[in-house]
């Protein structure tokens, strides 16, 4: 029997607006980019994938249009003709032609399990290996640089049974400022919400460690990326001096940073995210090394709309241990969506579709409509 063979590979950037500005650290964000993927085979079937970064380059090293060329140009170029059903030799081929950029990788391996569930008729979580679970816990950012509004819109979503767990974006103001604004929040909400804070990199080491033993006497849960990703050494000095958990995300890519990071006790849960990892596998691999070692595990999120965050879900879903559950909201955040039925959450949940592949379907009036090209 002939393979089935990879064809065509398209990447179109897709501008969707944000329901409000979204503040962190290093960015403001009134919108949101997607860099979709779209892989069609021999057979007729297509996959479809998606990569975003946050605030462009403000993030990370990939940019949305840094993914598009690098699959336009080199990505793409290479996959053509191979087999569209193994997806780990098509990995490895994208290995050989290209040092890192996992955002894009990421977005082509999802479009390749999206192709191959659809053709076998099952889920991407059933193809690796199967799910242990249906539906993920989901927390909320509030992110709208206003305290009063934040307690506003917690509230409004406590009521509506959409999310419990808050995380705060800290790290734009005075580090006194941003105390005193999640302590308030703390405050307001009390025990009817887990309230966790992230500072993407934005404290010297001497001023986390103030402000965690402030946020620790508040009653915070979690603290967040306190410190630059490369001081290693300062995350452990952290992690042992002070009780609540601390969770390392822009510190974390790969399965070597596990390692790096069990090794050292930089941190004592890490933020798992398919982008980051280069894909789903890798990023199963990168759990499993944290894992090993003891480390809690976190279902992260690069803000991506609908295909990503499931993309993300059907992987999440795998993993026998994530008790810190997710933050699989990225869909929630804009104002539109570009497939047919958006992911739905509810009793501070999001289920995980169980149709072929990812199991969504695109919307291409919508596509057509946001497309940066039109
Ligand atoms: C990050 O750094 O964790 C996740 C939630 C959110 O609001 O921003 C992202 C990025
Ligand atoms: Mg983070």
């Amino acid at each position: 029997m002939n393979p089935v063979t990879i064809n065509a590979v398209e990447a179109i950037l897709v501008d969707l607006p944000t329901i409000r500005a979204h503040q962190l650290a290093m960015a403001v964000m009134q919108r949101q980019t997607l860099v979709i993927v779209r892989l069609r085979c021999s057979d007729g079937i297509e996959g479809i994938g998606e990569a975003t970064t946050i605030g462009g380059l403000s993030y990370g090293e990939e940019s949305p249009e840094g993914i598009k060329l690098a699959i336009d140009t080199y990505l793409a170029p290479a996959l053509a003709g191979l087999d569209a059903s193994n997806i780990h030799a098509a990995m490895r081929r994208l290995e050989s032609v290209a040092r890192g950029n996992r955002f894009a990788k990421s977005a082509l391996e999802s479009a390749l399990l999206d192709a191959q569930g659809k053709r076998l008729g099952v889920s991407v979580s059933t193809l690796l290996g199967g799910a242990v679970r249906d539906r993920l816990p989901v927390l909320w950012t509030l992110a709208s640089g206003d305290t009063a509004r934040d307690i506003e819109e917690a509230e409004a979503l406590l009521a509506s049974r959409r999310h419990n767990t808050f995380k705060l974006k800290v790290g734009r103001r005075a580090v006194a400022d941003d105390v005193a604004h999640v302590s308030r929040i703390k405050q307001a909400l009390g025990d009817r919400a887990r309230v966790t804070v992230d500072v993407n990199q934005a404290w010297n080491e001497a001023d986390a460690a103030g402000a965690i033993a402030r946020l620790e006497a508040a009653g915070v849960d979690l603290i967040e990326q306190p410190i630059p990703r490369a001081n290693l050494a300062g995350m452990a000095r952290l992690a042992a001096r002070f009780v609540v958990p601390i969770m390392a995300d822009e510190a974390v890519n790969g399965p070597e940073d596990a390692l790096a990071i069990a090794r050292q006790g930089a941190a004592d849960v890490l933020a798992l995210k398919i982008a980051k990892s280069g894909g789903i596998h890798e990023m199963l691999r990168t759990a499993a090394v944290g894992d090993a070692a003891g480390l809690s595990l976190y279902g992260g999120t690069m803000l991506e709309g609908s295909v990503g965050s499931i993309a993300s879900a059907h992987g999440f879903a795998c993993l026998p241990r994530l008790s810190w559950g997710t933050e699989l909201f990225g869909p929630l955040l804009l104002k539109d969506d570009i497939v047919a039925s958006a992911p739905r959450y509810r009793d501070f949940e999001m289920e995980i579709p169980t149709g072929p592949g990812l199991g969504l379907v695109l919307d291409e009036d919508k596509l057509a409509f946001y497309r940066r090209d039109r």
